[in-house]
């Protein structure tokens, strides 16, 4: 039997358990990202899947979009036991840890093979992280490739001097700092009306968020510079994770292991999907000059150092191990 198989019998055979031995509950799931990002659409059928495989008894209800809570809110809610359970983007913490950042050190992981690779060595670390904070992880997906969106042509980064430039985490804002531009940090459910009114004029980001948000009705440039892989994650109260029983437990496990998979699909098939719809709206879209890439290296030496001061032993050790993999 298939991996996946092995992960749908499972699920099932412990649905017909769960079933009869829970009471039926409902928890909320707060996401971030539009209702149609491939991130919310697995989030969706992660929760069909839970809801489906325990017959009911544990319902899971998502709210895309920022709906419920916006991005920034979405840790704290389930820390904090508001909601169960939801997604977040996982360098979104990294304020209040560097660990959080692994997935965003500059030109460390560019390809999903990598990023993978990335996830296999850094997921202990940062289960045990979150779980020091009342957290458990479930499942974990990465974004495509992070490229420049900006409303010119910039060839060198004198083209893009004193920009405002979208970020949406620590390593979006130093890269603004460091390229001469002025970070303003803005959710992607709000960027839309951002570049349209002004208060931003460029962002690094997925062809997939610029697609999801249709930037090209005030954006007109996009650079595919495979910045980094920056991941969602999706996590549980650790106290209402310790609180269910072992069935459905099995499920939800079972479940988020076909998320994950589904989602790596998901996130390789968008990528070039979302590059082509951008340049069929009217942008023009390419790899940056040399010129270009070659300041953007510089910037990323220099973040990669600023991580590894910041992120100490456990950073380096999660470098070398990767490192160590090729
Ligand atoms: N989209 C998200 C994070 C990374 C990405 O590709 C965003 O722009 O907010």
């Amino acid at each position: 039997m298939s991996k996946t198989n092995a992960i749908v019998a499972a699920s099932f055979a412990a649905a017909t358990f769960t079933a009869v031995s829970a009471s039926a509950e409902t928890w909320d799931m707060p996401m971030a990202y539009s209702a149609t990002n491939f991130h919310s659409a697995t989030g969706a059928q992660f929760a069909e899947c839970v809801t489906k495989g325990t017959g009911g008894a544990l319902e899971i209800k998502t709210h895309p979009g920022g709906s419920l809570y916006a991005g920034a809110e979405i840790k704290r809610a389930i820390q904090t036991g508001q909601v169960n359970i939801g997604e977040r983007l996982l360098s979104g913490h990294q304020n209040e840890n560097a660990l959080f950042g692994f997935d965003s050190v500059p030109f460390l992981a560019t390809s999903f093979e990598d990023s993978e690779k990335l996830w296999e060595v850094a997921k202990g670390p940062l289960s045990e992280l979150l779980d020091s904070q009342n957290l458990h992880l479930l499942y974990s997906v990465p974004w495509p490739g992070q490229g420049l969106y900006f409303d010119r042509e910039v060839n060198t980064l004198a083209d893009a001097e004193g920009l405002k430039f979208r970020a949406y985490n620590s390593a979006s804002a130093r890269m603004a700092e460091l390229a001469g531009m002025l970070p303003v940090q803005i959710e992607a459910a709000e960027i839309s009306q951002a570049f349209a009114t002004g208060v931003a004029q460029g962002m690094v980001s997925s062809g997939s968020t610029g697609y999801d948000r249709k930037v090209w009705e005030s954006l007109s440039h996009y650079y595919g510079v495979d910045a980094w892989m920056p991941r969602n994650y999706v996590m549980v109260n650790k106290d209402a994770w310790n609180g269910l029983d072992d069935a459905t437990k099995n499920v939800m496990n079972g479940c988020a292991s076909i998320a994950e998979y589904a989602g790596d699909w998901r996130s390789i098939q968008y990528t070039e999907f979302t590059v082509n719809e951008l340049a069929k709206n009217g942008m023009t879209t390419g790899p940056a000059s040399d010129a270009l890439a070659g300041e953007l290296r510089e910037i990323g030496a220099t973040m990669t150092a600023e991580w590894l001061e910041a992120a100490g032993d456990q950073g380096k050790a999660i470098v070398d191990a990767f490192k160590a993999a090729q």
